[in-house]
C-alpha cells in the first residue's frame, strides 16, 4: 500500500488554470482514468483524469483555484485491499489489459483539448456525465471538433441501437454517492434472460412513440359464461382465465384493424402486413420475462387456446421452449390479471406495433338502465406505435375489444 500524489499534468499552453469542478471525494473509490476535476480556460475546459486506481485519502484543491503543470491534485491510497463490494464486471475490467491505443492518460486527454479536438463547455460536459457517457468518444461536430448538446444525444442514441447482449452493463450512471455508503448490500449478477431483453425494451422504448389507451370493459356476462364451464361428459368444472377469451377477442380486433399485425421497416418505408395470427404472451419465470407465441390462434377453439398457453408458458418455465418460438408475432398480450393491478404502460415488442395490457378484474357500481349495478369489469391498456396507428383507430380496437368481450360476446359457441 502506498500513496500515489495526482499532480496537474503538463498543461501546454495553459497557465493558472481555474478549477470549476471537482468531481470526486475523500474516501472515494476511482479508478484509472475516471476524472478527478474540470478545468476550464479562456479557450476550453478540460477533465483532469487518475492516473491510478485508488482511495482518495486528501483532496488538495477546491472550486475557484488557479492551477498550473505540478500542483498537488489529491493523494491516492494506492494498492490497497478494495471495498468488499466488487462487482464481477469490475472485476473483469480491472483484470483485463486495456489496448494500448485505448489507454488515454491525462497527456493524452489534455493533449487531445490542447488540439481542440474534444473540447466541450462544463455544462456539455456534466451533460455527458450525467448521461453515462465519455465526452472523450463523441465525435464533435462544431468549429474544432467542439461537442455540443446534439452531439451528446447522438453519441448516447446510436450506443441505444446498436446494443446487442450485456448493453444494459455498457452505459454506466456514476451515481454521487456508492450505495454501500448508506448501509448494507449485495451485488448479484443481472440474470442472463433479463440481460438479453434489457436492450430490446430499451430499443423499444427510445425508438418507438408509445401511446397507451386504458379501457375498462365490462365482462361480467363473460365472466357468468366463463365460470359456468362444466365438461360434458363428466360434468367437472372446466378451468380457462380469462385470457383465452381475451386471446380470441384480440385476434377478431387484429382482422378488422390489420394495422395492428403488421411490422414496419423505417429503412425502406415498408410496411409488412401479416397474414397469420400468432399471439404473443409475456409468461413471469423464475428466469425472468419470456414472450413464446401462440401460433395460428384464429384457427383454434377458446379451450385449445387455454391449453396451449397453459403448454407453451410451462415449456418456458422448464426452459424448455425452442429460441425460434420467441420471434414471428403479430401482437402480445401482457396479463397481469392472475397478480393483481389494474392499468400501466406495457411496452411494445418490436418488431411488432402493438401490445395489450391486462389488468385484474375488479367489481364497479355503474349506473346502468336506470338502476345502480355491479359489474366486472376488465381494465386494459393498449400500448401502439404511433408512427402508424392513429388515436383514433387506437380507440376503434379498444371499442372493438370491449364489443368482443362485452354483454353479446360472440365467443359462446367458440369453447
Ligand atoms: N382478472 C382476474 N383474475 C384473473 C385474470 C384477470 N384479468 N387473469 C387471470 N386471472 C385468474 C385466473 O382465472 C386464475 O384463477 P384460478 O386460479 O381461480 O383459476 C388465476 O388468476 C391465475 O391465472 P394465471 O396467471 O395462472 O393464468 P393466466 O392464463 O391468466 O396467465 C400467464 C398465464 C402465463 C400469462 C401468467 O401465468 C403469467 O406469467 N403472468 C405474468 C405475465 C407478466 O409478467 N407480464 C408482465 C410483462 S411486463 O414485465
Amino acid at each position: 500500500m502506498s500513496i500515489e500524489k495526482i499532480l496537474v499534468p503538463d498543461l501546454g499552453d495553459f497557465k493558472d488554470v481555474e478549477i470549476i469542478e471537482v468531481l470526486v471525494k475523500s474516501g472515494q473509490n476511482i479508478k484509472k482514468n475516471d476524472s478527478l476535476i474540470t478545468l476550464e480556460s479562456d479557450k476550453s475546459s478540460v477533465e483532469v483524469p487518475s492516473t491510478h486506481n485508488g482511495v482518495i485519502k486528501n483532496i488538495d484543491v477546491k472550486v475557484g483555484d488557479k492551477v498550473n503543470k505540478g500542483d498537488l491534485i489529491l493523494s491516492l491510497e494506492v494498492g490497497q485491499k478494495k471495498s468488499e463490494i466488487k462487482t464481477s464486471a469490475s472485476k473483469e475490467t480491472e483484470n483485463k489489459e486495456i489496448p494500448e491505443k485505448k489507454i488515454s492518460t491525462a497527456q493524452q486527454k489534455v493533449k487531445s483539448v490542447e488540439g481542440a479536438v474534444k473540447s466541450a463547455s462544463p455544462k456539455i460536459r456534466k451533460f455527458a456525465r450525467e448521461m453515462g457517457a465519455d465526452i472523450f468518444q463523441i465525435a464533435g461536430t462544431e468549429r474544432l471538433g467542439r461537442v455540443t448538446v446534439e452531439d451528446v444525444k447522438k453519441h448516447i442514441k446510436s450506443k441505444l441501437s446498436s446494443s446487442g447482449e450485456g448493453q444494459i452493463n455498457k452505459t454506466k450512471y456514476k451515481d454521487e454517492y456508492d450505495h454501500s455508503e448508506f448501509g448494507e448490500i449485495e451485488i448479484k449478477d443481472i440474470p442472463r434472460v433479463k440481460r438479453l431483453s434489457g436492450p430490446q425494451l430499451v430499443r423499444s422504448w427510445t425508438e418507438i412513440p408509445h401511446v397507451t389507451q386504458h379501457d375498462e370493459i365490462d365482462i361480467t356476462e363473460m365472466e357468468i359464461f366463463r365460470k359456468s364451464l362444466r365438461d360434458v361428459y363428466t360434468g367437472e368444472k372446466v378451468a380457462i382465465t380469462p385470457l383465452a377469451f381475451i386471446t380470441r377477442a384480440l385476434v377478431k380486433a387484429l382482422q378488422t384493424y390489420p394495422n395492428f399485425n403488421c411490422s414496419i421497416d423505417t429503412e425502406t418505408n415498408k410496411i409488412t402486413f401479416k397474414k397469420y395470427y400468432h399471439i404473443g404472451f409475456a409468461v413471469d419465470t423464475p428466469h425472468g420475462l419470456m414472450v413464446p407465441k401462440i401460433r395460428d390462434v384464429e384457427k383454434m377453439s377458446i379451450k385449445k387456446i387455454s391449453n396451449e398457453l397453459r403448454r407453451v408458458s410451462k415449456l418456458c418455465r422448464d426452459l424448455k421452449i425452442d429460441k425460434k418460438e420467441f420471434f414471428g408475432g403479430s401482437m402480445t398480450i401482457s396479463s397481469l390479471g392472475g397478480i393483481g393491478g389494474n392499468f400501466f404502460t406495457p411496452i411494445i415488442n418490436p418488431p411488432e406495433v402493438a401490445i395489450l395490457g391486462v389488468g385484474k378484474v375488479f367489481d364497479k357500481i355503474v349506473f346502468q338502465d336506470g338502476k345502480y349495478l355491479s359489474r366486472k369489469i376488465l381494465p386494459i391498456s393498449l400500448s401502439y406505435d404511433h408512427r402508424i396507428i392513429d388515436g383514433a383507430e387506437g380507440a376503434r380496437f379498444c371499442v372493438h375489444l370491449s364489443q368482443s368481450l362485452g354483454k353479446d360476446f360472440a365467443f359462446k359457441l367458440a369453447v
